[in-house]
């Protein structure tokens, strides 16, 4: 009976952190800013067949234009409405995007902004992208509606009405997180605006959900919420699969508020797993790649199935957020590349992938820059190169051949023990995922030449880095594995990726 009741508790308390990932894929990748129609083609041509479990999507919902002249990219944490055209396209070209995603297995999980609505300089009038009259002055929001009484103001305690300190965690929750008007969660009114909304993203077939500025939120309200989101569209997924759940917290410590309040309701985004990597791979605070033998909940993260881990995210990768210098990107190839591959060889939490858009640092819209657009503020198709690469500013980070293999070696080991670690005592290491994978970085100065016992089954395999398998042929590196698992590997410093790894299926 007592077991019984323990394994009711952790099903239950358990259902919100999983992914619900198809056929055993194990990414998400964040498709920042992309149109609905570009999303669609992108699970079909390459998402889908190269094993990429989930796309992040940008919020789906109404939200407001701001011109200035130019649109910067956070317009869309500004909601105006619950209606579903925004930035990336209408209701029709969302529900076509979440079909055509679905029926190639990949999941799509919405960037979910309920803490507030636009913020109180927002003026008035019908820029939204529904074009809903709205007036951020009286807080009158119609299309929802959302009236005055819907709001936080009279809680909040600070003069501003700001959030003035984050040690106060009656601040960071009941006033205005950078001028947004904050929602009222713990109105029932309120909380049934925002059940309906995310309902009827389920019901059009997603399978969860990042929520934006969870720390901005009472436990006790979202938890309410989360417990009223039907079950997952059973077109695509099991009976009685829960929406996964990943909550914005950062928590890099010594604040108020805690991750911990939050891991039973869903995963978390452990923000101090990219600021630990980026300090690792750039070798500052003399940081070292061999100290990551006990990667994980060792280095102080939360425990793994609470996690929801990444390099670098929307915000921290252009100095929004928290993070700090750290943070690698892709203005870094080289280390994000290496850093990129540990996360996805690494066991630990659920992992999301950033692909970006380039912005201009030397000019003065910087850091707010929006996704490459056309004259009248549209956003720009993402065209793709003979080379597989984008064009028009998109990054396509998740489209870089070791990112993109990497995807794959996690798919391949998935469920494997983290095994036969090995390290030089400096920043050469190798880790295995039991017989199913091996990978191995040089980040030191100087080059590695080991021969190391891999755990893998005798045989030639393609290194997924260097190359990868074509048909029966490796574009790439070759490794040797003898019969007693043993493989010799030879890292210049040099190198453009100074880093090797071998799977189950690049085995020629
Ligand atoms: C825009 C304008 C504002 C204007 C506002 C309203 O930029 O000037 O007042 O409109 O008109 C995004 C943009 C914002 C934008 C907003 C709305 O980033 O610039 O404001 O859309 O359009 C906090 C929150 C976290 C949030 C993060 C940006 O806790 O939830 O700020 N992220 C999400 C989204 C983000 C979005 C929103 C929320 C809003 O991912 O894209 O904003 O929907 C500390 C706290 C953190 C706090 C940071 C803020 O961090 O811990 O909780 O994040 O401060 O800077 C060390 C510490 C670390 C600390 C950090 C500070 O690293 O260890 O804890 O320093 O840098």
């Amino acid at each position: 009976m007592r077991l019984f009741i323990l394994l009711a508790f952790v099903g239950f308390s358990f259902a919100q952190h999983n992914p619900h990932m198809k056929n055993g894929r194990t990414a998400i990748v964040h498709l920042f800013e992309w149109r609905w129609a570009d999303i669609a083609a992108e699970c079909e041509r390459f998402l889908g067949p190269k094993g990429f479990g989930g796309v992040q999507i940008s919020p789906p919902n109404d939200h407001i234009i701001v011109n200035n002249p130019w649109r910067p990219w956070w317009q869309r944490y500004q909601p105006i409405s619950y209606k579903l055209c925004s930035r990336s396209g209408s209701e029709a070209e969302l529900r076509d995007m979440i079909t055509r995603c679905n029926n190639v297995g990949v999941n799509i999980y919405v960037d979910a902004v309920i803490n507030h609505m636009c913020g109180s300089g927002g003026g008035e009038g019908t820029h939204s992208s529904c074009g809903s009259w709205f007036s951020a002055g009286r807080k009158d929001f119609p299309s929802v509606p959302y009236s005055s009484l819907d709001f936080n103001d009279n809680k909040c305690k600070t003069g501003s009405g700001e959030i003035e300190n984050y040690g106060d965690k009656y601040q960071v929750r009941d006033c205005r997180l950078v001028g947004l008007l904050d929602l009222a969660l713990e109105k029932d009114y309120v909380r049934g605006k925002v059940v309906d909304y995310m309902n009827k993203l389920i019901d059009m077939g997603v399978a969860g959900f990042r929520v934006d500025a969870s720390k901005h939120m009472w436990p006790g309200d979202v938890s309410v919420v989360y417990g009223r989101l039907h079950n997952l569209n059973t077109k695509w997924f099991a009976g009685d699969s829960k929406p996964f759940i990943y909550q914005e917290v950062i928590d890099l410590g010594g604040e108020a508020i805690s991750y911990k309040e939050y891991v039973h309701l869903g995963r978390v985004t452990e923000f101090k797993y990219g600021a630990k990597l980026g300090n690792v791979f750039r070798r500052w605070n003399n940081e070292k790649l061999c100290y990551t033998t006990n990667w994980g909940e060792g280095w102080g993260f939360m425990a793994d199935g609470n996690a929801l881990v990444f390099v670098d995210n929307h915000d921290n990768q252009r100095g929004h957020g928290a993070g700090g210098s750290s943070i690698l990107t892709f203005w870094d190839p080289r280390l994000y590349k290496m850093a990129v591959g540990y996360m996805l060889a690494h066991p630990y939490g659920v992992a999301r992938v950033m692909s970006s858009f380039r912005w201009d640092r030397g000019s003065s819209t910087g850091t707010d820059q929006g996704p490459p657009s056309n004259s009248d503020g549209s956003t720009k198709p993402v065209p793709i190169n003979s080379d597989q690469t984008c064009g028009d500013g998109w990054v396509c980070e998740h489209r870089w051949r070791q990112i993109t293999n990497m995807v794959g070696f996690r798919n391949v080991v998935n469920g494997q023990p983290h095994s036969n670690w090995w390290d030089n005592q400096s920043n050469q290491v190798a880790f295995g995922r039991g017989n199913r994978g091996f990978i191995v970085f040089n980040n030191d100065d100087w080059n590695l030449d080991v021969t190391l016992n891999t755990g893998m089954p005798s045989g030639t395999y393609c290194d997924i880095i260097s190359g990868q398998k074509e048909g029966s042929r490796c574009t790439g590196k070759q490794i040797t594995v003898g019969g007693d698992g043993r493989a010799h590997f030879s890292i210049s410093n040099s190198e453009e990726d100074p880093f090797v790894a071998i799977h189950a299926d690049s085995k020629l």
